[in-house]
Formats: structure tokens, sequence, C-alpha cells
């Protein structure tokens, strides 16, 4: 298996489903180290050095160990409720949110929710947030207001690889941005 299709499999136990291969998080998001290669390697080759690469070398950085490598965690994305101690930080003033066109007369009505996770994803650029819409057909993005969103109490945070997150955006500081004004 690639290494890229392998760290989808790490994301998948690490944010939705360690049960998977057997084994729990801490509340923190913590796997320990051992059991995650004992597990992974139960249903494909998968050894110490192919986890520190997938880490080293995963396009979005999204796991990190701690200090002595004997745990490993996902940095955001979860569906399954753990506090990775995100950084709450004030947001720039606009971020971005990319999403399937086909979403939009239902977000159009509720605003942003995370559907799944805990958090809603959003990104300081505007590719970015393209990309993470193509995940899902058609895109388009969404431009949000977040400085007035934290002016007016809204918490964010940014992840350890750059992600930013808030529980919802409100449909009133939303902003649809046309492929005209990309
Ligand atoms: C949509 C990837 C209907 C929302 C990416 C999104 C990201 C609504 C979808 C990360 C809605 C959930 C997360 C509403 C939101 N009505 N649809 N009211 N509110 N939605 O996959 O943001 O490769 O859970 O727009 O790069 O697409 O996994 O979220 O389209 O950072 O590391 O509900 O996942 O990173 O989809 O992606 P997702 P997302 P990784």
């Amino acid at each position: 298996m690639s290494l890229s299709r392998t760290s989808k499999f790490i994301a998948l136990i690490l944010r939705h489903k360690p049960e998977a291969i057997g084994i729990t998080l801490d509340e923190h998001g913590w796997a320990n180290v051992d059991e995650l290669i004992k597990g992974i390697a139960k249903q494909q080759p998968f050894d110490t050095e192919t986890l520190e690469e997938i880490v080293a070398t995963d396009e979005k950085q999204r796991y990190s160990f701690n200090e002595d490598k004997t745990l490993i965690r996902a940095n955001q994305g979860h569906s399954i409720p753990v506090d990775v101690e995100l950084e709450e930080k004030a947001p720039p003033e606009i971020l971005y949110h990319g999403t399937g066109v086909k979403f939009k007369a239902s977000i159009d009505e509720t605003g942003l929710i995370p559907k799944t996770r805990l958090y809603v994803h959003l990104s300081a650029d505007k590719e970015t947030a393209l990309k993470v819409g193509k995940r899902h057909g058609s895109p388009i993005v969404y431009a949000i207001n977040a400085a007035r969103m934290h002016k007016d109490g809204y918490k964010f945070y940014l992840s350890e690889n750059g992600v930013w997150l808030t529980e919802t955006v409100p449909m009133r500081y939303l902003g649809y941005i046309t492929k005209d004004e990309e």
C-alpha cells in the first residue's frame, strides 16, 4: 500500500475509528505508538520507520508524536470527542471554507455546522479552501468575516498543522465567493 493510502488509514484510526485496529485514544487524542504499529501490522506490512516517514512527510502534517515518541495523535479533524489542546487564537480578518455546491442551499439556511467532525474547518487562503471544496464535487468557497465573529465572542483555534477551527459559522458572517471574484 502506498504511503499516502496508509496515511489516510492512520487518519481514519486517529480521528474516527481507533477500533478499526483494536486500539483506543486517551482524552487528549493520543494513541500508543507500539499499539498503533502492531495493530496496523496485523493488516499490512508496517513498522516504526514507515510510521516516522509518514509523520514527517504527510502533505498536510496531519500527525504529531509526543516528545519521546511513545504517543501519536492527529492534529485536527476528529469526529470522536477528544481534547487535542488546540491553541485559541485571534483569527485573521477573513477565513475561507470550501465546500460542494450541493450543500449551498442547506448552508445558506443554517450556516456552517461541523456535521460529523468536532469543528468547522477553515483556511487562511482561498486556494486551500478550493481544494477542500473539490473533495465534495463541484466546489464553492465561502469567505467568513472571522474578525467580526471573534469580536462578537466566537472562539477560533489554530491546529498544529495550520487549520483554523471554530464550532459553527452563522449565516450573517458568510459571504459566497463566485468564480468571477477569485
Ligand atoms: C458541509 C480535509 C450542509 C461542509 C480537508 C463540508 C479539511 C454543510 C461538509 C478537513 C453545512 C463536511 C475537513 C450545512 C457544513 N448544510 N452541509 N449547514 N455546514 N456543511 O469532510 O471541511 O485531508 O467533515 O461545508 O482538508 O470538507 O482529512 O469537512 O463540505 O481540512 O486531513 O459539510 O478534511 O483534511 O465535510 O473537510 P467534512 P471539510 P484531511
